[in-house]
């Protein structure tokens, strides 16, 4: 099916296939894997996911709220500490069995290609559309939310169904995110504050770290941002964390164009929005969100935010290493644009 004519500038739309919905993250082959797996020689293992109850209240996304959990509950029962012998006399079992509300992007988190589009012309007609990676379209394969019906909570729809049908966070669970991933310490060079980060600064370091990139490679980047909010301990202070940690300059063409030519396959970030949001904007209509911008939509590439990644930084610094097997399967869940996912590394 032909979603589009033309495809924006400096992306891969269709070369992966016309209905591709993977992007770079088609990178992850099972020769990755093993280049991944060949980095495992302790077998010490790293969990690089923050609490997911941190950052704690509203302070980086006013729209994202912390998880709450409930038990589930029969005819107004709560299922916690339940003696099963109220179903049945001879059952000496307790049963507790919860669920939860969480927004799917709240804290350690992947993005789904469907989570940043652009209006984009697609078929030179002047019309621009709102599409996503490799011509998806707004409506039909990523619908509207249905109306909020009155008296319904935040996921009330009236039992419409809602979900992306492309691009959602489930294709990349079912590839299995797992591959090589490659430390780039910004704290170790730039400390806590918030620096922006340009291809200057990123080629300075992987020439003086010594950090090779290589195609397939899931880029991997520490800036002490989570290591403040896990300091912070679910009080969090917004204006401090706003002046936190380095972030990517999405304004920087050089960058984006190390991005595409390195064949990198994701970029996983222990900060909030990877790169300085809300963008520099003079001049004509532009993206608030460049990075995304290009990695998201031109390229298919994700982006994962609030990964928690002091220890694993320290231990490869300690050993004279970069590079390490990652694994990092989101929720497979029809439909997320988003997922929460419990990254581990093992070296
Ligand atoms: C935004 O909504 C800014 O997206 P992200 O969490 O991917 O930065």
């Amino acid at each position: 099916m032909t979603r589009w004519t033309q495809r924006p500038e400096g992306s891969n739309w269709g070369d992966f296939g016309p209905d591709d919905q993977l992007g770079r993250v088609n990178l992850l082959t099972q020769e990755q894997v093993l280049k991944g797996v060949r980095e495992v020689r302790e077998g010490k293992v790293f969990c690089l996911s923050l609490p997911l109850d941190l950052p704690g209240g509203m302070v980086l996304n006013p729209r994202r709220k912390p998880p709450r959990l409930a038990a589930t509950e029969r005819d107004g029962v709560p299922y916690m500490n339940f003696p099963m012998e109220n179903l049945d006399a001879a059952s000496i079992d307790v049963l507790s069995d919860d669920q939860v509300t969480l927004s799917l992007q709240y804290s350690t988190q992947w993005d789904a290609l469907a989570h940043i589009g652009a209006q984009f012309d697609v078929d030179g007609s002047g019309t621009p559309r709102k599409v996503y990676y490799n011509g998806y379209q707004a409506g039909a394969d990523i619908p509207d939310a249905p109306e909020r019906h009155e008296g319904e909570g935040c996921c009330g729809h009236g039992g419409a169904a809602f979900g992306a049908k492309k691009l959602s966070i489930d294709n990349f669970a079912v590839k299995g995110m797992q591959g090589r991933g490659v430390m780039v310490d910004f704290v170790r060079h730039f400390g806590h504050g918030r620096t922006l980060i340009g291809y200057k600064e990123l080629a300075a370091i992987l020439e003086s770290d010594g950090i090779e990139v290589e195609k397939g490679d899931m880029l991997v980047l520490r800036t002490g941002f989570a290591e403040t909010v896990l300091e912070m301990a679910g009080k969090p202070d917004g204006d401090k964390l706003h002046e936190s940690g380095a972030v990517l300059d999405g304004a920087d063409t050089q960058l984006l164009n190390w991005i595409t030519e390195s064949g990198i396959a994701a970029i996983c970030a222990d900060n909030y929005a990877v790169e300085a949001y809300p963008a520099r904007t003079e001049g004509a209509k532009k993206s608030l969100l460049p990075l995304h911008h290009h990695c998201l939509f031109k390229l298919g590439l994700p982006l994962a935010e609030l990964w928690y990644l002091r220890d694993l930084a320290e231990w490869l610094h300690a050993h004279q290493r970069n590079r390490f097997l990652l694994t990092a399967p989101p929720l497979r869940l029809p439909g997320a644009v988003g997922s929460p996912v419990t990254p581990i590394a093992t070296v």
